[in-house]
């Protein structure tokens, strides 16, 4: 059961649960404009992603693909799990609120305190990144007041924190930003000028680059999506290992790196 009583100023994650990618993935949600996923190659990067995983340590939990929900392999954005408690979160996209459900029973396999986003609050938690114990929540287009409103209330009564970020040109919030620990957060875009922000040791994303910048920390290993030479570059010369993974058939869906995983 994970339930650490002592939360660490850096958090090692011992788990994952991933999703396998349905065929229906084609019909996925997308402003992307880079064609239709491949499926094939969908699943052997979505192998690949999985062995970076365990590379890292992980004991992964290998979800079968949901055929009903096109992006259901975008586990990221259905659960919020901390080191005290996991939030089911309650999807901004309406085709996506059902892959709640289908997330559940694994989340409470792991976790004795379970806690649920409700309408008409909304929350995806790709827009939830952890720093230590407090969880930055950015306001998109698939997470609204009330549901940072819930996150944060659910935060405080386990003895953690929670701050809204205003955002307009991004999909979720870790779509631009990606905290490395050690005080290093990669940013791109509206994120660089964000005055919460300027406390941390930015590392900037070029625009051109900007799909690079959700790149995840995971103990002491970055996973940086393939193709970014200058961004691998850049936090390599921070003194992190660098394990690069193609995940070209997801970005297609506007998926990130972390979407496909639920760390903890
Ligand atoms: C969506 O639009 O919901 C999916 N096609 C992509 C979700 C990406 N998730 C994330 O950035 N956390």
């Amino acid at each position: 059961m994970h339930d650490k009583t002592n939360i660490k100023e850096i958090t090692m994650f011992e788990y994952a649960i991933t999703r396998k990618p349905s065929k229906s993935m084609i019909d996925g949600i997308s402003e992307a404009a880079l064609g239709l996923p491949d499926y094939e190659n969908a699943l052997r990067q979505h192998a690949d992603y999985i062995a970076a995983l365990k590379e890292c340590g992980l004991e992964v939990t290998e979800l079968e693909a949901v055929e009903e929900f096109p992006d259901s392999c975008f586990v990221e954005d259905v659960a919020l799990m901390t080191p005290k408690c996991a939030i089911l979160t309650n999807p901004g996209a309406e085709s996506r609120r059902g892959e709640v459900a289908h997330i559940e029973d694994a989340v409470r396999s792991h976790y004795g305190v379970v806690e649920q986003i409700v309408s008409p609050g909304y929350v995806e938690a790709g827009d939830i990144m952890m720093v230590g114990d407090h969880y930055y929540i950015g306001l998109s287009e698939r997470t609204n007041h009330d549901g940072a409103d819930q996150m944060i209330a659910i935060l405080e009564k386990h003895g953690m924190t929670g701050s809204v970020v205003e955002m307009s040109e991004m999909l979720h919030l870790k779509t631009g930003l990606g905290y490395l620990e050690d005080n290093n957060l990669v940013a791109c875009g509206e994120f660089l000028s964000k005055p919460e922000f300027q406390k941390y040791n930015l590392i900037e994303i070029d625009q051109a680059d900007s799909y690079s910048a959700n790149s995840v920390w995971i103990n002491g290993t970055v996973l940086v999506p393939k193709g970014f030479d200058s961004t691998t570059s850049a936090i390599e010369k921070l003194g992190y290992n660098v394990r690069e993974v193609d995940v070209s058939e997801y970005q297609k869906l506007d998926g990130g790196l972390s979407c496909l995983s639920l760390r903890f």
